[in-house]
């Protein structure tokens, strides 16, 4: 009898940082930013340069047409909402046009072009995303750049886990054709070495299980770092990342039931910790690659302007 008041008046006592009205509304806003800027039926794929996979039993090299469509008609479409345009981001300013040459298929890095444009495709739709985070906005504009600029790798890293399958370690956009295995990834430039980690993180983010108020909840934090270099107003920022945080902790305490929510939350915040790294290696890898890509024109101006073109 008393050992079931003792639970009952710890369940409540976990209930504690019960949700508030204002985190409740917080979690709704950044579900409803994610899905107008995550299209799970992956629609507008059809629309980057297409993907070209070389055969790897046949070293002949040849020219033939890939699978894909090489019709480039769409040419002048400008996929992603125009909401990039607007708001004060100069960052912003550049917008992409996906209809560009053919890939050249000699390249050795033959899914650099296709790769390009989904992860510029991906820039835009995180810009979006992080544009509607309460107090986003009203942070300045420089701010708001360095923290785009600084995270949107991450981002794309922790949003890509949705297509992500564990069970052959792939991203799988709808089709095959769009579908990204390892070997797809080293055709556009990356080798192996720094794959390992990215698919590492993967599998183990994909463990976690979060639900959608959770995966979420992540982005939004691992946006708002107070610690990326320049940033002007850090104390702002790291409000807002607290406030992203407790309504996480909340959500966990109220709405994840055990064992899966054991150490959940710093198992999430080890994820941020994870993507840092892999940021690092990106770097290196993108410098290497925007280098060494034969035909500039395989990256985009959005990828030159987020990551930095080689010549500057
Ligand atoms: O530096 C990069 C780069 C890419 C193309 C360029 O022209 C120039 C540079 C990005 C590098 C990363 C790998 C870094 C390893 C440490 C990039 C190749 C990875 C992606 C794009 C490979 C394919 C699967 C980063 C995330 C990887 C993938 C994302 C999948 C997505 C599909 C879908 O879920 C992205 C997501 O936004 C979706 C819409």
């Amino acid at each position: 009898m008393i050992m079931k008041r003792k639970m009952e008046d710890s369940c409540k006592e976990k209930c504690r940082p019960q949700m508030s009205e204002e985190q409740e509304q917080l979690i709704a806003t950044l579900i409803e930013a994610h899905h107008k800027t995550y299209d799970s039926s992956y629609s507008d794929f059809g629309q980057f340069r297409p993907p070209v996979r070389k055969d790897e039993f046949d070293s002949s090299d040849d020219c033939s047409m890939p699978e894909a469509p090489t019709d480039c008609s769409f040419g002048s479409s400008t996929p992603g909402e125009s909401s990039m345009n607007s708001g004060n981001l100069g960052l912003l300013a550049s917008f992409e046009n996906f209809g560009q040459s053919a890939s050249n298929m000699t390249s050795p890095f033959s899914m650099l072009p296709h790769l390009s444009d989904l992860v510029s495709y991906s820039i835009q739709k995180v810009i979006g995303f992080a544009k509607s985070i309460p107090g986003f906005r009203e942070l300045n504009t420089e701010d708001q750049i360095v923290l785009l600029k600084s995270s949107v790798i991450e981002i794309i890293m922790l949003r890509s886990n949705e297509s992500f399958s564990s069970e052959d370690n792939s991203w799988v956009c709808g089709s095959e054709e769009f579908k990204y295995s390892i070997s797809d990834v080293t055709q556009a430039g990356h080798n192996m070495e720094l794959l390992e980690p990215l698919v590492k993180f993967q599998i183990g983010l994909k463990k976690l299980n979060l639900h959608e108020a959770e995966h979420v909840l992540l982005m939004a934090i691992c946006i708002f770092s107070p610690d990326r270099p320049s940033l002007l107003e850090r104390e702002r920022v790291e409000a807002i990342q607290e406030r992203l945080s407790e309504t996480l902790r909340a959500y966990i305490v109220c709405n994840h039931p055990p064992p899966s929510s054991h150490l959940l939350y710093p198992k999430m915040v080890q994820k941020l910790a994870d993507l840092r790294s892999l940021n690092e290696e990106h770097s290196k890898q993108y410098l290497e690659i925007s280098r060494e890509a034969g035909d500039p024109s395989d990256l985009t101006p959005l990828l030159l302007e987020v990551f930095g073109s080689p010549l500057s």
